[in-house]
């Protein structure tokens, strides 16, 4: 009786741990998720740092359900860099069967990737790229930085380009994909024209940041001494334009702004006039992500590069939108 017992006990523990995925299948050593298996994914966002991060982490979250076949670990690091790599070493060690990071900075990805790789489970970027070999990487979905830089940047040219203007710039996060493409883009485009950047520093992307630096920048310029601001985000032009009116002036005429986004409160400085032009950078990611997840786990190939599609408005044009737009 006793032998019986015991048998039955092994085939029911057996049994269980297929089941709960705790086993060690082929399945799972290999990133599983195939077939209609609950697919556990780790994300790794970069924090909460503005509107725009706000409705990408929505975006990710009404992805990857459960009834869309995943069990989401969700990790938000606060904008540090140690600690979004931190939560990728977790989710490596907790054996999930994909990772997707939105990389807060572009360097120091090569060693987790690298783990990742070296555990078989399968890395998709999202938002932001790093500077690491693309064979660490499965894919990436996010928007074309340089090109909104440069479409921001021949708005400017167009604008203030044939008559000596002084410019400041909010930067975003130092060392992120789109702090660095989008002063390159913009760069490009103002090339050859009379506006002169007289100074530029970070903001981080945060609207309590863009403010301050704004500050410093009419401490030392005057509200007269400033005539464009270009913005990597609309949170850091919201501040800038709080900084403004508290200084006297009249954004959007007095110092003219130039932002990327399409965040909801950006668009509605823009209808309001406190805003001269923005570009879209569109944060609803995450049916595209999961795609591609499902996609990689079951071995499909997918392009190492997906680009969401970007808009941009004027004054005009928000109005004509903002009532109807997703964010
Ligand atoms: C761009 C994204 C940037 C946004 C900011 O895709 O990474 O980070 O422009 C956000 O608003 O903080």
């Amino acid at each position: 009786m006793k032998k019986k017992f015991l048998a039955g006990v092994a085939l029911v523990g057996a049994l269980a741990l297929v089941t709960t995925g705790c086993g060690n299948s082929s399945d799972d050593a290999a990133g599983g998720g195939g077939g209609d298996k609950t697919i556990k994914v780790g994300f790794a966002q970069t924090g909460s740092e503005s509107g725009w991060r706000s409705a990408n982490t929505e975006s990710m979250k009404k992805a990857f359900t459960k009834d869309k076949g995943f069990d989401l670990v969700f990790n938000a690091a606060d904008n540090d860099p140690a600690a979004q790599i931190a939560a990728v070493r977790s989710f490596i060690s907790q054996g999930v069967d994909a990772i997707v990071i939105a990389p807060i900075v572009s360097d120091g990805w090569d060693d987790v990737l690298n783990e990742a790789k070296t555990a078989k489970i399968p890395v998709v970027l999202e938002d932001r790229t790093t500077s690491s070999a693309d064979d660490l990487y499965a894919s990436w979905v996010g928007d074309d930085f340089k090109k909104e830089g440069e479409t921001a940047g021949k708005w400017a040219a167009e604008q203030y380009g044939g008559k000596a203007t002084n410019m400041v710039v909010l930067e975003g996060t130092t060392g992120s994909a789109p702090a660095n493409d989008r002063a390159a883009g913009f760069g490009d485009a103002v090339k050859g024209t009379q506006i002169k950047t007289i100074a530029s520093q970070t903001g981080d992307f945060t609207r309590d940041g863009g403010k301050k630096v704004m500050e410093g920048f009419l401490q030392k310029y005057g509200v007269k001494g400033i005539n464009l601001v270009f913005a990597h985000n609309d949170d850091m032009a919201l501040g800038a334009i709080e900084a403004i009116e508290a200084a006297g002036g009249k954004p959007g005429t007095d110092i003219n702004i130039v932002s990327i986004d399409g965040v909801h409160d950006g668009m509605q400085a823009l209808v309001d006039g406190k805003i001269n032009y923005i570009v879209e950078c569109n944060p609803l990611l995450g049916d595209q992500a999961a795609d591609l997840v499902k996609k990689v786990l079951a071995g499909t190939t997918v392009e190492k590069k997906n680009f969401a599609t970007d808009g941009a408005f004027t004054q005009e044009q928000a109005k004509a939108v903002i009532a109807t737009r997703a964010y």
